[in-house]
């Protein structure tokens, strides 16, 4: 492991600019189920089919279950030791810049600061049909509804086959030009985030990937660690304070 803490600690103490993409596997050490594999089934529904408008439509009450489960969850549970690793790379190199794919808010409430959240927020509702949003709001409802035209709420997280909001979308077409990409915790299954990935790859860009299901490799400028992410991003971040140090 030794010698590869060295070269992730030097590749971020050489990078300017430095990108992270976080997934599911983030937040795996927080006591929260990632998407794919036996982890993502609830109920006997697997989260991707839940996850789709066609879900929603056809039982919107079964959807809004799921997630208000998820709230309940996500709620007990609290950022790990490698959101607070990020935040501590984000001190030591200003120029750190973060998208995740996750909804649950641990970003934020590890103290992170700005980022973005591409595929929304878990605790934020927005109508179904006029442009009302809330966040946060406690509701005891089984479908909320909107205050102002009473129609049926919907969770604010983006479902497959709809858009990515532009804003994240700019983002992520920016973090195309960082110097190093830190890819923790995802499956690399979904688009545009896995495009991002594989751009950096192709245009030999320097790229760590944090992944228990990886083998430790350096293939070309990819360097995979077969890790925990809350067990190896802290050792980084340590050697990384050394070696600014010397
Ligand atoms: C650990 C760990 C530990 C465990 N430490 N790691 C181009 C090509 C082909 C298809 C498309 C394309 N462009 C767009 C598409 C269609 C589609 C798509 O990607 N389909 C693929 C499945 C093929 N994309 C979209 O529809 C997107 N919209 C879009 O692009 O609009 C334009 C368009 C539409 C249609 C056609 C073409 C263009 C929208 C995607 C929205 C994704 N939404 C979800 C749900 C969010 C709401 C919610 O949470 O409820 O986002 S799906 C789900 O997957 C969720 C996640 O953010 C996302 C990614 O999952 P992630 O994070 O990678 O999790 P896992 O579980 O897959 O992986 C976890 C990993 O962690 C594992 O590998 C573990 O090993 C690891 N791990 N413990 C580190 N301790």
């Amino acid at each position: 492991m030794e010698k590869f803490l060295e070269i992730s600690a030097n590749w971020l103490l050489e990078s300017k600019k430095i990108g992270i993409l976080t997934g599911a596997g983030i937040s795996k050490e927080s006591g929260i189920p990632t998407f794919r594999g036996e982890d993502g089934l609830w109920k006997n529904y697997s989260a991707t089919e839940l996850a789709t408008p066609q879900a929603f439509q056809k039982n919107p009450t079964l959807v809004w279950e799921w997630y208000l489960w998820r709230r309940k969850l996500v709620k007990e549970k609290k950022p790990n030791a490698a959101h607070y690793a990020l935040v501590d790379l984000k001190n030591l190199k200003s120029q750190t810049e973060l998208i995740t794919q996750n909804v649950d808010g641990l970003h934020r409430r590890s103290g992170f600061g700005k980022h973005t959240e591409m595929h929304g927020y878990l605790f934020r509702d927005v109508c179904t049909n006029c442009t009302f949003i809330q966040e946060d709001i406690e509701s005891n409802e089984k479908i909320p509804h909107c205050p102002q035209c009473q129609a049926m709420m919907r969770p604010g997280v983006v479902w497959f086959g709809e858009m990515i909001p532009q804003k994240a979308l700019t983002h992520l077409q920016q973090m195309a030009e960082v110097d190093l990409l830190l890819v923790i915790g995802t499956s690399k299954t979904v688009y545009p985030a896995a495009g991002l990935v594989h751009y950096m790859q192709l245009n030999n860009k320097k790229v760590i990937e944090i992944n228990p299901e990886l083998s430790s490799q350096m293939i070309k400028n990819t360097l995979s660690l077969g890790f925990p992410a809350g067990e190896i991003l802290p050792k980084i971040i340590e050697k990384l304070k050394s070696l600014i140090k010397t």
